[in-house]
């Protein structure tokens, strides 16, 4: 009898059994799908035949304001546009266009996944990196297909024969920006000629053309050699100006000064006219981030900044670039930015844009920004 019992009790013990790893494993089944489509975006990796033997080859094409991809609001996880029946094709529904996402995107996106391994020893090519992010469109945009972004970001990266730089950044960027849920596009400003580099008069220059580009909101200026370590630390804007590349390995994880401003930091355009934009008479390496530190404090600003844990970068190492020496100027300057701000700034910018091209992953904008004035002849 209690053999019986036993017996019936252990079965039902079994039951309950069989019936939690069922639901256990459906709940797996389900996170899996979502946490990863998000995470490494494997169905878009099939999305609308932009597979290995893509049309998205490595060439470019000029500037078209009216080139908007059909498919560029599609959520990622739709099956391949050329799979679906014609009756289900974008073409046949353009009086009925996707709806946008109405849910504002959360805060602390859920698809973060924290610190992140950084190396720049793999071999990288811009095909890879392109066949990596099928979900970015023409000129380097990106827009959640899942939710409505606050903030439009456009990302400003000063730039000069820095090519290999540039297929890491975007290798692990736009994966990051991805997750980050952020509203983005990608501008290289690259300095033409080979004269001395001028970074804040570029940044200045990145600012102006993506404006004429999609009015963003927020503007993100990036070295092209520095990697975020941590996908928490958030491209966007804050209600002051941001320093988002706080403790990079070249200083041992730590901020070099109090007053450090350099590698990646971020504006909104309020902020950013509200300090002129950035100085246009700091020719070679130096200085200019610490002006526009001065700026933004003489501004009655504060500069705001990620925790130590979060704003971690790896840069990747190089040469010093030729052309591009340390000012003899640089420490008289920025003791004048006082003096000097409100005419030197985005109201004096002046340039000759010579191309915009817009390649799969980043718009580029080639210019030619002048060369520093003739040192005056002393004695
Ligand atoms: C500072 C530079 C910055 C640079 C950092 C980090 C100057 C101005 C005279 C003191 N500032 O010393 O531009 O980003 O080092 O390399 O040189």
């Amino acid at each position: 009898m209690s053999r019986l019992m036993l017996g019936r009790t252990l079965e039902r013990v079994c039951k309950v059994v069989l019936l939690l790893c069922l639901i256990h494993f459906l709940i797996m089944m389900i996170l899996y799908f979502d946490v990863y489509s998000q995470r490494f975006d494997i169905f878009s990796r099939f999305n609308n035949g932009r597979g290995t033997n893509n049309s998205r080859g490595p060439h470019h094409y000029y500037y078209n304001y009216s080139s908007g991809r059909p498919n560029a609001t599609f959520p990622s996880y739709l099956p391949a546009i050329d799979q679906l029946p014609p009756s289900a094709r974008p073409e046949a529904n353009r009086t009925r266009p996707t709806p946008k996402p109405v849910l504002p995107c959360p805060e602390a996106p859920p698809g973060l996944v924290g610190r992140l391994l950084i190396e720049f020893s793999s071999q990288m090519t811009m095909e890879k990196v392109q066949r990596e992010n099928p979900s970015v469109t023409d000129g380097g945009r990106y827009t959640p297909p899942d939710c409505r972004p606050k903030q439009k970001v456009a990302i400003i990266i000063p730039f000069r024969h820095r090519d290999h730089h540039l297929k890491f950044w975007l290798h692990y960027l736009h994966p990051i920006l991805r997750r980050q849920k952020i509203d983005y596009g990608v501008y290289i400003i690259n300095q033409l000629g080979e004269d001395t580099f001028n970074r804040a008069k570029l940044l200045n220059v990145g600012y102006t053309e993506a404006l004429r580009d999609t009015e963003y909101d927020c503007f993100i200026f990036s070295d092209v050699d520095l990697i975020p370590m941590d996908d928490r630390n958030l491209y966007h804007c804050y209600d002051q100006p941001r320093h988002f590349a706080i403790a990079m390995d070249k200083f041992g994880f730590r901020l070099p000064y109090a007053g450090y401003f350099g590698g990646v930091s971020g504006l909104s355009r309020k902020q950013f006219l509200k300090i002129n934009g950035f100085p246009n008479e700091y020719w070679g390496w130096g200085g200019e981030d610490d002006d526009i530190y001065n700026r933004i404090t003489l501004n009655g600003m504060k500069v705001s900044r990620p925790d130590v844990r979060i704003g971690r970068y790896r840069m990747i190492k190089h040469e010093r670039d030729k052309h591009n020496e340390p000012n003899p100027q640089r420490f008289n300057k920025i003791q004048n930015t006082k003096n000097t701000m409100r005419k030197d700034g985005i109201s004096s910018l002046t340039y000759r844009l010579v191309s915009v091209k817009k390649y799969p992953l980043y718009t580029n904008i080639s210019v030619e920004i002048g060369k520093p004035p003739p040192r005056p002849n002393r004695g």
